[in-house]
């Protein structure tokens, strides 16, 4: 079996492993573990060069290879153009947008510094899976490289159509980069009509089979499948968590009160802020749960340079203490917000507890929060999901109570059907997100890209050879705009 190379913008911290991982980790890690093969990344650390050759470490889980970033890299490149410039579009947010010209130089000359140092650890039939929206021009870079190996890439956030899209000034450039892939995935069906609209109207790409397209002369394949969890694991980890100390502190911290849970990262794609006024109307608008029910939101810290995201924390603390300061009783506080990290193990008996998981992104490419809600419920008297229409999870858990979440009323409606919903509608609900959520895991989404991936789909190999033959493909490297770029 081919080794697999995984290459994502950081890999996961070696004391974090196994704490916090979440559902990339699990699905990657079981991948590289069954194939052998490299987690490649940053390191997380700034140095004063952007290394030129990768550090390994051998751990029992996987084999790790990381380079440092300069000071100054990290902040064009990461603090910039990945997340003030892309992350914001990606998810629609065009007013939040920021472009700099020299963010995108810094960036193309990260993701060539990425293909730099990994190209000299690659073994001719490794297969290569790069990850995400800061390494859009990875694969690009390891084809003037001179690698020849099958490259997919797996955008994890949305993908908007052209007429979004097309508002970056090089937006050309970085679909055009895509050609280098063999296989790119984005996670629903909806981002996959986003980017054949964008690689369609932006640079003129043409199909040429249901999944197959051509940009500039080269044919890569586009699919989507979903990311998910480890369902059974996580159910698991939550049953045990029942008895963990956190949960019963937490369980006899609520007096018998109804638990709502959000858990994210305190991010401005996540809709926290209208999430903290639902609830508000909530307690206006429905008073019988006023000192019935306490709503507990996790926002870890996140992107901490980004000033938005500084911007975001000031406003949550804002209306937070609004929430607590007009609702609040003697001995009753309705909203707790912890602004640290939860470790995983604990959060798990916490989502437990909830009797409404409170989900309610603006944008959104999966949300692996809403499945590890579902899972780590008890069937017999499960809690109630309230799901954004935006989050991609939304497209197959239709056992949620949707809602749009740009409207704090419609939330705050949402709250209350789940907060009086009787039992045998709330177990009809689960079943039936469960049957999905045992198809769509973490490991069937790895395998399944990695099957498109190794040309171990026959149908799609049999279009290729046939389109390939037709067309005499010449396998040039892709062209990459970025000499023309300042
Ligand atoms: C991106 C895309 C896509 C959160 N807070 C804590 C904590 N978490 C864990 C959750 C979950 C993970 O982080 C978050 O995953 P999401 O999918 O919800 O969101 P993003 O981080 O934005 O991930 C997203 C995903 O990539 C995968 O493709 O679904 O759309 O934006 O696992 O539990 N974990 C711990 N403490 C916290 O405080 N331990």
């Amino acid at each position: 079996m081919a080794r697999l190379i995984v290459v994502s913008n950081r890999i996961p911290a070696p004391r974090q492993r196994g704490v916090r991982s979440g559902g990339l980790e699990v699905g990657l890690r079981d991948a590289v573990r069954q194939r052998g093969g490299i987690w490649f990344g940053w390191s997380g650390a700034t140095a004063a060069e952007t290394s030129l050759s990768a550090q390994i470490s051998d751990s029992r889980e996987a084999v790790y290879a990381t380079i440092d970033l300069s000071a100054e890299d990290y902040r064009k490149y990461y603090v910039g153009f990945a997340n003030s410039t892309l992350w914001p579009l990606f998810h629609y947010r065009l007013g939040l947008m920021e472009f700099q010209r020299e963010e995108l130089a810094a960036y193309m000359a990260v993701n060539e510094a990425f293909a730099r140092a990994l190209a000299p650890l690659l073994l001719p039939d490794d297969l290569i899976w790069i990850h995400d929206y800061h390494l859009i021009p990875c694969g690009a870079a390891l084809r003037r490289l001179g690698v020849l190996n099958r490259i997919g890439f797996f955008l994890h956030v949305p993908c908007p159509p052209s007429a979004v899209f097309g508002a970056l000034p090089c937006a050309a450039t970085l679909l055009r980069s895509l050609s280098a892939y063999d296989v790119v995935g984005v996670q629903t069906p909806v981002d996959l009509r986003g980017l054949l609209d964008c690689l369609e109207h932006i640079v003129g790409a043409r199909f040429v089979g249901e999944d197959l397209i051509r940009v500039d002369g080269k044919l890569m394949c586009a699919i989507a499948v979903p990311m998910g969890i480890d369902t059974a694991g996580f159910a698991a980890q939550s049953q045990r968590a029942l008895h963990a100390q956190e949960t019963r502190r937490l369980k006899d911290s609520l007096a018998n009160r109804d638990l709502i849970i959000g858990v994210e990262r305190l991010d401005y794609s996540k809709g926290l802020p209208n999430r903290f006024k639902a609830y508000a109307r909530l307690l206006k608008r429905f008073p019988e749960h006023c000192g019935k029910v306490t709503f507990l939101q996790v926002a870890a810290r996140s992107r901490v340079d980004v000033e938005q995201y500084r911007a975001l924390r000031r406003e949550l603390d804002r209306l937070a203490g609004r929430v607590n300061g007009d609702h609040a009783e003697f001995d009753w506080m309705p909203l707790r917000y912890i602004t640290r990290d939860v470790p995983r193990a604990v959060l798990a008996g916490f989502y437990r507890c909830a009797r409404v998981g409170l989900v309610t992104p603006l944008r959104d490419g999966m949300n692996l929060v809403a499945k590890e809600y579902v899972a780590a419920q008890d069937g017999e008297n499960p809690g109630v999901l309230i799901l954004s229409h935006f989050a991609g999870a939304a497209q197959r858990m239709t056992g949620a109570v949707q809602v749009n979440p740009l409207d704090p009323d419609e939330i705050a409606e949402a709250m209350h059907l789940a907060l009086s919903m009787p039992q045998s509608e709330r177990q009809a609900r689960w079943h039936s997100m469960m049957e999905t959520l045992r198809v769509d895991t973490a490991q069937a989404w790895s395998r399944n890209f990695l099957q498109a991936l190794s040309g171990e789909s026959q149908l799609r190999d049999e279009m290729l050879l046939n389109v390939a033959a037709r067309d005499r493909i010449v396998d040039e490297p892709p062209a990459v705009e970025l000499a023309r770029m300042p």
